[in-house]
């Protein structure tokens, strides 16, 4: 059985965060491991409260299981706080880990801020260079990079700067023509993701998107390869939402 970990925020809808992550993993038969780095107070509707896990709670979740269990391969969604950015430095470096996916969390579907001050930044300088993919949307493309991304021309520009960061896998999603809904993929050479394009606003699709790719690395799969499954995977899970409260959509994972 092949294991993968996310380290993310809990979201009681069970639409993004760690719940959707490991629903994820067991949908490509994964075994999920989760290390919980902050507890939401959400609905369907958005993020009303955000309570991140302390220092020591949060250390020891992570040291204790990887004294036991070592993934194949691990994610990392809503971090919120800066020293939760240098403790799973640390942890990388002490337990060799490797097959970092790196979603960098910025805000939610509703609106509400995800990360403290600083955090981005000390993500970008201490764990991108460890990652071996970062799959930013276009509005944290255009954050990380400094590049308001307008057309796919500056895509293309942000992912250059962003690989410059450490990762070996840039992908920015989100990119549309007409009909299709293309991710931009970046190693050095640029390749074009399609995907059908899929109209309405769902929650936690950048959180399913990530755990695919993480578990089908963790599979042994190559990250265009993953990548191009995991598209496929948040498709089909879009094409299957529902609508289990008055917001927004959730995933069929
Ligand atoms: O989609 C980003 C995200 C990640 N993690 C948690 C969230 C959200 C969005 O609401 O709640 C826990």
């Amino acid at each position: 059985m092949r294991i993968a970990l996310t380290i993310a925020g809990s979201d009681p809808t069970g639409g993004a965060g760690l719940q959707a992550d490991l629903k994820v993993f067991k949908a490509f038969n994964v075994h999920g491991l989760s290390v919980v780095t902050a507890i939401t107070a959400q609905s369907t509707e958005g993020v009303d409260f955000l309570f991140p896990v302390d220092e020591v709670p949060f250390q020891k979740q992570l040291s204790v299981l990887l004294r036991d269990i070592k993934p194949d391969a691990f994610k990392l969604g809503m971090l919120y706080s800066r020293r939760a950015v240098e403790i799973i430095g640390e942890t990388i470096k002490n337990f060799s880990l490797k097959n970092l996916v790196i979603d960098p969390v910025t805000i939610s579907s509703s609106g509400m801020s995800l990360v403290d001050n600083g955090t981005l930044d000390s993500m970008r300088d201490v764990l991108f260079p460890f990652s071996k993919v970062i799959t930013p949307n276009i509005y944290e493309a255009s954050v990380l990079s400094g590049i308001m991304i307008g057309n796919e021309e500056d895509m293309k520009e942000a992912a250059k700067i962003l690989k410059d960061m450490g990762p070996e896998v840039v992908v920015i999603t989100g990119g549309h023509l007409e009909e299709i809904a293309i991710d931009l993929y970046y190693d050095g050479e640029f390749h074009a993701v399609e995907g059908e394009k899929l109209r309405g606003e769902y929650h936690g699709t950048g959180c399913a998107f990530s755990a695919a790719v993480t578990a089908l690395i963790a599979l042994g799969h190559s990250p265009l390869e993953s990548v191009r499954r995991a598209k496929e995977f948040v498709g089909n899970a879009i094409k299957k939402a529902y609508h289990p409260g008055s917001g927004m959509g959730l995933l069929n994972l």
